[in-house]
């Protein structure tokens, strides 16, 4: 079979590597978000390409889910002394990727191109995709003002509440190449446990990735972020809380209405399933966390089951 998966960082970076343990490396092409890519220090940072990338080679920080293992953070310290920006913490490997991609990327390659020039540089079989080679930045409108997405998310930690989402650019933004391909030849297509405002929004922002999926003539899954109605990590809950009204797994299907026809979710949550039912999508309940390898495997295969048995 082959595998179109739309992924944020990091919940979506493990959920990836269930599919990969599933169904193997080079039937999985991962559309990520870039609604979160930043310019720190000159640097062009892609965190969630950069959490795919690291988590799928296996050089990843299986701890913070993000950045490299084996990190040092000399660079960083310096940049600290010298009174620089060290909010957004670059570790010493991770700025070695970025000076690489911010140098391609200023000749003129596409970020598409640079990506798989890094992918195919760690060994990655899996096609990773950029969901658009476009500027496509996330913004949050909050109570403080509007704030880009990582002023907002890592420099004041999340505690904005969050009034709207929007994702500048998205309108005019092409499909990267290979995208909408992989949209369109895949027998199934899966949406990761990623955030739907921050981490799926961006990439179902630009207008022909949206069409695609909604024009799908196969099964598209999608598996919930929230356990028991909270989120394993990050504001997912918050958000969806502020924006929706609750939490329920209902509530997290209404984000993808028209464009999921099963909603995997938690068993602490199944409860929900006849709200997921009326708003015509299949629920399919199973344990969620994703805490070792073999979960994290059970899961994708569940979600892979949920789409055959819907074909
Ligand atoms: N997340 C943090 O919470 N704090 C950081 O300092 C931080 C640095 C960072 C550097 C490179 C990278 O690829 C990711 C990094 N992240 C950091 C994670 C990232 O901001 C978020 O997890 C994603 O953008 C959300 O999907």
């Amino acid at each position: 079979v082959r595998v179109t998966l739309l992924s944020g960082g990091v919940g979506g970076a493990r959920f990836a590597t269930g599919i990969v343990d599933a169904v193997g490396a080079g039937a999985l092409t991962v559309v990520g978000n870039v609604g979160d890519d930043l310019e720190v220090l000159g640097l062009h940072v892609s965190p969630d390409l950069d959490s795919l990338l690291y988590t799928l080679a296996g050089v990843g920080d299986s701890e913070r889910g993000w950045g490299r293992g084996k990190e040092t953070w000399n660079a960083l310290e310096t940049v600290e002394e010298l009174g620089g920006e060290a909010w957004f913490r670059l570790g010493d490997r991770d700025i070695g990727l970025h000076l690489v991609r911010t140098e391609a990327l200023r000749r003129g390659s596409p970020l598409s191109e640079v990506t798989a020039r890094l992918a195919a540089a760690f060994g990655l079989e899996t096609a990773l995709l950029p969901a658009t080679d476009d500027r496509l930045r996330t913004w949050l409108d909050t109570p403080a003002g509007a704030l880009p997405f990582q002023d907002w998310f890592v420099r004041r930690g999340h505690r904005d509440p969050v009034n709207r989402v929007r994702y500048e650019g998205a309108d005019s933004a092409r499909p990267a190449p290979g995208v909408l391909e992989g949209l369109r030849e895949a027998d199934l297509l899966l949406i990761a446990p990623s955030n739907p405002f921050v981490s799926i929004g961006p990439i179902l922002a630009v207008p022909e990735i949206r069409q695609a999926l909604s024009e799908r003539n196969v099964p598209c899954v999608a598996v919930s972020p929230l356990i028991g109605g909270q989120a394993v990590k990050g504001p997912a809950a918050e958000m969806l809380a502020r924006l929706t009204g609750g939490t329920s797994a209902a509530q997290v299907t209404s984000c993808y209405l028209g464009l999921i026809d099963v909603l995997v979710f938690d068993e602490a949550d199944a409860d929900d399933a006849d709200g997921v039912a009326a708003l015509g999508v299949r629920p399919l309940v199973t344990r969620t966390l994703m805490s070792d390898r073999d979960t994290t495997r059970r899961l994708a295969e569940a979600a892979l089951e949920a789409a055959t048995v819907t074909q």
